[in-house]
């Protein structure tokens, strides 16, 4: 017999995977990332940049008495997406989770309405450190790249999670574990062009990772100790999820979008955004997963490439 509660069986049907842990566990959450900061082995610049709101989290003040966490994992591919540059077409990845947040943020918040039909229960958006509650809620296990796995969609998904005046009779809580393999394997330590997954810490060295420095404003140019052939997507990086035995069935689950002409990669390389132009191009760079702010450094790196 299933023993998951029937929502999160009608939401495994739509597509979506999900798990819910009693809101006492709020404080867990806090507390696990607080231990690791407690004994320094966060940086500090990392921590002083996420940790409002991320690793201190808060219940809405309008919300009332919420009951439970419910946490959602949503498989999204990555997005292929091509600048025209010198006569030719350059393919650039975003990797999975940069796109669509609105309206995958709708849709779940729409299917956990119709899940629990005829009964009405509030859902409000929770901001806090989401893969260690996947992890903890048994949703997903943590890889040694430290990123989200599960079953089928490997680390292709996003995850979101909502606080909920609904009372759940499970209350999942789990150490947090790792993948089986990644006791031997040791792929995306190897490919790891910076470093930051070393063989004998688990926790990443996120003051290493490409994205803490390619997700930043355009204005900070990345350190000279990171050499310029490891940039692999226009932005974040995909080199441990490719290399990942668990990825290898979904890893070309990708989708076209988002092409740019010769006049908009040379405007995007200029770096100079004002006015009616710098909103229409925002726009366009939002349906791929990108905005303004990383331009021009990030584009600039693969011309150099070339
Ligand atoms: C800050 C942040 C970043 C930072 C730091 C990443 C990091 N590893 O912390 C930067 C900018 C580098 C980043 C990069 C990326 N991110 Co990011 N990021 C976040 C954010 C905002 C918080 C993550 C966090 O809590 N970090 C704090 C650290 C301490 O927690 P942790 O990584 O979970 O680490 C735990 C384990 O190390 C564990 N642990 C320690 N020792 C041991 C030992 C064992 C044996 C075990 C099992 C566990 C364990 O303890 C830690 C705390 O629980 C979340 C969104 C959110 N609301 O949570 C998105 C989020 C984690 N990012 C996401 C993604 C997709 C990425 C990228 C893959 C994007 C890309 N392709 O470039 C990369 C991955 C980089 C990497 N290898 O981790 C997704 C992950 C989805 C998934 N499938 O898991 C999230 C959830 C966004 C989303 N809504 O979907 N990110
Ligand atoms: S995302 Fe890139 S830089 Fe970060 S741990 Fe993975 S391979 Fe290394
Ligand atoms: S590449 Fe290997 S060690 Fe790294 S997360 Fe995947 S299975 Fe684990």
């Amino acid at each position: 017999m299933d023993k998951n509660p029937k929502f999160i069986r009608y939401l495994e049907k739509k597509g979506v995977f999900a798990s819910v842990v009693s809101i006492r566990h709020l404080a867990d959450l806090r507390s696990d990332i607080d231990a690791l900061h407690e004994k320094g082995l966060l940086d500090e610049t990392f921590y002083s940049e996420y940790a409002n709101p991320y690793f201190e989290p808060q219940l809405p003040r309008n919300f009332g008495k919420a009951k439970s966490i419910i946490v959602v994992s949503i498989p999204q591919p990555k997005i292929r997406t091509t600048f025209c540059y010198n006569g030719r077409q350059m393919h650039l990845t975003v990797p999975p989770t940069y796109f669509d947040y609105y309206p995958t943020y709708r849709r779940v918040k729409s299917l956990l309405i119709e899940a629990f039909r005829p009964k009405s229960y509030r859902f409000a958006r929770a901001v806090l450190p989401v893969k260690t509650l996947a992890v903890r809620s048994g949703l997903a296990l943590y890889g040694r790249n430290n990123i989200t796995y599960i079953p089928k969609y490997g680390s292709f998904h996003r995850l979101m999670a909502f606080y909920s005046d609904y009372e759940s009779p499970i209350d999942n809580w789990n150490e947090r574990r790792a993948l089986p393999l990644c006791d031997k394997c040791k792929a995306c330590a190897n490919v790891c062009p910076t470093n930051a997954i070393q063989k004998e810490r688990f926790l990443l060295h996120v003051e290493r990772c490409l994205p803490f420095f390619n997700e930043k404003d355009s204005k900070h140019a990345f350190p000279d100790w990171i050499d310029p052939s490891a940039h692999n997507c226009i932005v974040g990086c995909m080199l441990c999820q490719k290399a990942c035995p668990y990825d290898k069935d979904i890893i070309n689950w990708c989708e076209d979008r988002g092409i740019f002409s010769e006049e908009e990669t040379a405007y995007l390389l200029k770096g100079k955004f004002t006015g009616i132009k710098a909103k229409k191009m925002d726009k366009k760079l939002k349906r791929v997963g990108l905005d303004l702010t990383i331009f021009p450094r990030n584009l600039k790196v693969f011309i150099s490439k070339r």
